[in-house]
């Protein structure tokens, strides 16, 4: 099951299985921690959010992870974790190499060798709030904050040099010509001499064009006469091996450029009307930690619909479900961990800091997932206000740093006043109109939605600077209790939410100024535990189109109708 990239020279150990495991309290001492006084008395699956487990749910504390892996003596390792949640220390045989507060990024550190033939990991994850320890995530986000170890771990076996990754983007369509960068781990000492590259492309040797070395990069170029492209409707997708410094890097990947182009999102040139969801990585028994059953469940349940978009709200995503969207065809939009953020984040450098990294950090772990259009950050930030502009120039500059291939952007809920959107390729907007109605007395106002969208997208095509970019609503929708049906079709029924999304899809379906939307949301999701919950029947945020066991309500039929009915 593991995700891309694969190096097939390496020894691997999976380390997904069943691990020891102790609760060590809601006021443990971080700092006074010693790993070898821990006392495992219990066992827990990895990958888990813990406290998704009926003996931990709705705690918050510190707890440990420990296993053993059988290793080859004197090989340095390192350890990849898919995804953690809130905050993390990593030990080896007892010594600490690591801490890390970034949640739901793929993180790898690097192990120094050892004579033993087996090693020691124990990982200390705490989920409780502190704005210091974990900056990125907060109590008030709407969707709750678990924690552990929320994707699979591996440790590599690695020698003096190793290859870190291959950035592979498309740098000529019609000659099949895509750009390799490749990252070396170790020396660089004598590496002019010895960094003879291979390459292969589905099983047949290429010449790698171009090779220029320096430092620990290598680059160059490759052409495929023979390639299909990858198009949301044939999803054609590549495997590129490459050995170098006695290691092999096997990348899938897919050959597509992105560009916004007459206010409209296109793929290879061809315009492409976005249709999907906002999508959670959660479900109530599983947090965040989801089995690849359920994720394949997901791509069938969005194509089902006839969906071609998917955003990740709100953080990065599972590789595996993105190694499915590039099957797929299905267009991402990933984001780093944001909600809401305000004048006190923007002045605070630890969280600025933190944010640009895990931004950063998104995009190499993500980079040659084909099915990804768009990158994003700080989801409904006060992205108005004038002091939040120096961070949101310092993410745009982050992102386009990093990949200059795709679309940059963040979603908006101050459409008529944002103070950065000048900044974007494409405006996203998140408005809830028929929902989080003006008019507080109105029993069904439906009649909010389209006037709403109007005015917001003339104020767009009537402002300097962000005329000519896409308009896609990143987010809208209505809440429905599954199973809740009324004759007066209000607010909460089932029969309300179909009601106003059939009013949605329709207009974006209809009206070309739209170049997309992500409804809010593909299922139910657990949020709030404490008072904000008051707004939230069940502490859940009860906005999907499926409740959270993947249950159909009312409108996901009329979803799959209007979604589908597109020529
Ligand atoms: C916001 C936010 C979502 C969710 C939604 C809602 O737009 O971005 O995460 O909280 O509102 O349901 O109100």
């Amino acid at each position: 099951m593991k995700p891309f990239p694969h190096f097939g020279k390496r020894v691997i150990h999976e380390l997904d299985g069943i691990w020891d495991f102790a609760w060590l309290g809601e006021s443990t001492d971080l700092e006074a921690l010693d790993p070898t006084s821990i006392g495992f008395d219990r066992r827990m699956p990895v990958p888990s959010a813990f406290d998704a487990y009926p003996e931990f749910a709705g705690k918050r504390g510190t707890v440990a992870y420990r296993t053993v892996v059988a290793v080859t003596p004197g090989k340095a390792g390192i350890i990849e974790c898919g995804g953690l949640g809130m905050w993390n220390r990593i030990y080896v045989d007892g010594e600490s190499i690591a801490e890390t507060s970034a949640p739901y990024s793929g993180v790898k550190f690097h192990v120094p060798p050892a004579e033993a033939s087996f090693r020691e990991i124990i990982i200390v994850s705490d989920n409780r709030f502190s704005r210091k320890r974990v900056p990125l995530q907060e109590q008030y986000f709407d969707f709750y904050a678990y924690g552990g170890i929320f994707r699979s771990v591996y440790w590599h076996e690695i020698g003096d040099r190793w290859i870190k990754r291959v950035n592979v983007s498309t740098i000529d369509l019609d000659r099949r010509e895509i750009a390799c960068q490749m990252l070396l781990g170790g020396s660089t000492a004598d590496m002019a001499d010895s960094t003879a590259v291979s390459c292969s492309v589905d099983g047949a040797a290429v010449e790698a064009l171009g090779v220029s070395v320096d430092g620990n990069e290598i680059r160059f170029r490759l052409i495929l006469d023979a390639a299909s492209l990858w198009t949301p409707g044939a999803p054609n997708l590549h495997l590129l091996s490459v050995t170098t410094v006695g290691d092999e890097i096997t990348e899938r990947f897919g050959i597509r450029t992105v560009s916004a182009e007459n206010r409209q999102v296109c793929v290879n040139g061809v315009p492409v009307k976005l249709l999907g969801y906002c999508r959670h990585e959660a479900h109530p028994q599983f947090g965040p930690a989801l089995p690849i059953q359920q994720l394949v469940q997901d791509i069938q349940l969005l194509q089902d619909q006839s969906c071609n978009f998917v955003r990740g709200a709100h953080y990065p995503q599972d590789p595996r479900f993105l190694d499915l969207c590039d099957e797929a065809g299905i267009l991402v939009f990933e984001e780093s961990l944001g909600w809401q953020q305000n004048e006190g984040h923007f002045a605070d450098p630890a969280y600025c800091d933190a944010c640009e990294e895990q931004t950063r950090l998104m995009v190499r772990n993500s980079l040659n997932h084909p099915s990804i259009i768009v990158w994003g950050f700080l989801n409904e930030g006060r992205s108005d206000l004038v002091e939040s502009r120096p961070l949101y120039t310092r993410l745009v500059a982050a992102l386009r740093e990093e990949d200059t291939t795709r679309l940059v952007t963040f979603a908006t809920c101050h459409p008529m006043d944002d103070a950065n959107l000048d900044l974007v390729d494409i405006i996203c907007v998140n408005n809830y109109p028929g929902w989080y109605s003006r008019d507080r007395e109105a029993t069904r106002p439906l009649d909010e939605i389209v006037p709403t969208l109007d005015r917001i997208r003339k104020h767009m095509r009537e402002t300097q600077n962000l005329a000519d970019k896409p308009f896609i609503v990143s987010e809208i929708g209505a809440g429905a209790i599954y199973g809740w049906h009324d004759p007066h079709r209000a607010l909460w029924t089932e029969e309300y939410q179909a009601d106003h999304l059939d009013i949605v899809c329709r207009e974006v379906m209809e009206n070309d100024d739209i170049a997309g939307v992500a409804l809010w949301q593909f299922c139910d999701g657990r949020t709030y535990s404490s008072s904000g919950a008051l707004f939230r029947p069940r502490a859940f945020n009860n906005k999907g189109v499926l409740n959270e066991y993947r249950k159909p309500k009312a409108a996901f039929e009329v979803v799959k109708r209007r979604f589908g009915s597109v020529v």
